[in-house]
Formats: C-alpha cells, sequence, structure tokens
C-alpha cells in the first residue's frame, strides 16, 4: 500500500528513524543546516540546490523541517538532509535540537550586509555549544550578484574562513552560481572525515559515543 508507507516513511525520518525497508536506497546520509542571519538567502540556497528554482519570496519552511536531495559522490549515493530554520534566528531562539547530529554546517552571510558578516562569529559559537566540534563546517557569502552592493570583501572573508580551517565559497541563489558546489563540497569533506574516522578504529572507540549520535551517516560497510 503505497499511501501509508510513504506517510510512515515520512513520519519516521521526522522523528530521526529510517525505515529498514528503505535503507538500501543510499550509503549515506547527512543532515546538514543553514545557519546565519535572517534574509542572508539560507531558503533561497535550499530551494536552488533541491528544487533547482528560486523566487524574490523563499519561504521553504512553513511546517516543513528539512529537505531531501541525493547524489552521486564517487560511485557512492549520498543523501543529504538539508535543514532550513522557520524565521527563528530572527529572534536567535533556535532551539538546541535544530544543531543535534548535524554532520555539516553551512555558515551564511549576505555580501551586501556586513552586520550578517560580522553574526557568523555568533552563528559559530552557537553551533560549537549545540552540534560539538565534530561537525563539517563552510563559510558562504551568499549575493554575489549584486555586484555593486558588495560590501564585504571577499579576501578578508577567504582568511577568516582559512584561520578557522574550513572552506570559504561566494554564491548566488539567484543566478545559480557555486550553489551545487557548496553542497557537493560539503557532503565530500563529511564523507572524507568520516572515511578518515574508518581507517582509525582506535579513534573511533574513543569516539564511540559521537559515533553512535550520529547513526545514520554511514548504512553500509564498503
Ligand atoms: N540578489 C539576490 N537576492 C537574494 C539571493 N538569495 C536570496 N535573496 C533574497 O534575499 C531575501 C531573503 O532570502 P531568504 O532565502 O528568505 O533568506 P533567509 O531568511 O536567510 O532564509 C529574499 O528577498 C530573496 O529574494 C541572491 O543570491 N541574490
Ligand atoms: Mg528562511
Amino acid at each position: 500500500m503505497p499511501l501509508p508507507l510513504t506517510a510512515a516513511w515520512g513520519r519516521s525520518l521526522r522523528e530521526g528513524r529510517t525505515s529498514a525497508i528503505f535503507e538500501a536506497e543510499y550509503d549515506y546520509l547527512f543532515k546538514l543546516l543553514l545557519i546565519g542571519d535572517s534574509g542572508v538567502g539560507k531558503s533561497c540556497l535550499l530551494l536552488r540546490f533541491t528544487d533547482n528554482t528560486y523566487s524574490e519570496n523563499c519561504i521553504t519552511t512553513i511546517g516543513v523541517d528539512f529537505k531531501i536531495r541525493t547524489i552521486q559522490l564517487d560511485g557512492k549515493t549520498v543523501k543529504l538532509q538539508i535543514w532550513d530554520t522557520a524565521g527563528q534566528e530572527r529572534f536567535s531562539t533556535i532551539s538546541s535540537s535544530y544543531y543535534r547530529g548535524a554532520h555539516g554546517v553551512i555558515f551564511v552571510y549576505d555580501m551586501s550586509n556586513p552586520k550578517s558578516y560580522a553574526s557568523v562569529k555568533r552563528w559559530l559559537k552557537e553551533v560549537e555549544r549545540y552540534a560539538g566540534d565534530s561537525a563539517n563546517k563552510l563559510l558562504v557569502g551568499n549575493k554575489s550578484d549584486l555586484v555593486s552592493e558588495k560590501m564585504v570583501d571577499s579576501v578578508e572573508a577567504k582568511k577568516f574562513a582559512d584561520s578557522l580551517g574550513i572552506t570559504f565559497l561566494e554564491t548566488s541563489a539567484k543566478n545559480a552560481s557555486n550553489v551545487e558546489k557548496v553542497f557537493l563540497t560539503m557532503a565530500t569533506e563529511i564523507k572524507n572525515r568520516i572515511r578518515s574516522l574508518e581507517f582509525e578504529p582506535r579513534f573511533l572507540d574513543a569516539k564511540s559515543s559521537t559515533l553512535s549520535a550520529t547513526p545514520h551517516c554511514k548504512k553500509f560497510p564498503h
């Protein structure tokens, strides 16, 4: 019966569980977060990546926690579960459960808005507090199409990202520039981190509690 099955799948995904029936669908499931000030374009980036659409009013999150897109990476099927806020960032009241179990966090600022760039430091602290320091991070300067309104220097942002040891990319959800690259880079970096853990059995043991908190990152051994 396709309908009840689909409903059950949606419910179990929402509850952070996956039905055994569906496990064969992918090799990896990564939980990614989009974080940053309100208005920087998080929802538009998500919609561009998952639906390849853009509108001036990208409110994706009414009643929806996340969107999914499955990609292929080095012959593996990687399911990206990408969480977007429902606008709570306006009030700095993102629930700690939003961060839980995240494999990767994408920090977004608006290149035409220096305040949103300054806020990244605050969002970094939030993430370190709630998601732990094991999640991969990536810095994104969005709205690169607004060339004449650019207020945040790319060299400065790149230096900041380098100081954190993370990748920096400039995107435009509007004209789709670099949007694929952001998510593919993030997925590749997470996959590489997880693979390096697999080759370090002692480290795996020591970190077993961290790994068990993220049960979906790897469904099948190679
Ligand atoms: N010019 C331009 N505007 C954008 C871009 N991405 C988002 N916007 C606009 O910025 C506003 C806020 O976008 P939204 O995705 O809702 O931001 P969020 O609050 O971070 O989710 C909307 O009016 C979008 O149309 C972009 O790449 N270029
Ligand atoms: Mg939004």
